[in-house]
């Protein structure tokens, strides 16, 4: 398993979480997803084949705008 970290702005509190969380665990790869909303940082666990871009890419796509 690989971590990569991303920030985005936008993520203001639970219900962007569940958002973020919901978009990012879809992605295929990812096995796990955690959000820390006061640092609007979002932690991905995945099995290597999820590229940091691809993340920014799924954040992008639900609304959120990657840092
Ligand atoms: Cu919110």
């Amino acid at each position: 398993m690989q971590t990569t970290t991303v920030t985005a702005q936008g993520i203001v509190c639970g219900g962007c979480a569940k958002a973020v969380k919901a978009a990012v665990s879809a992605v295929p790869g990812v096995a796990g997803v955690e959000v820390e909303v006061a640092e609007k940082r979002v932690t991905v666990t995945h099995d290597g084949r999820v590229t940091k871009a691809a993340i920014e890419d799924t954040l992008k796509r639900a609304g959120f705008q990657p840092a």
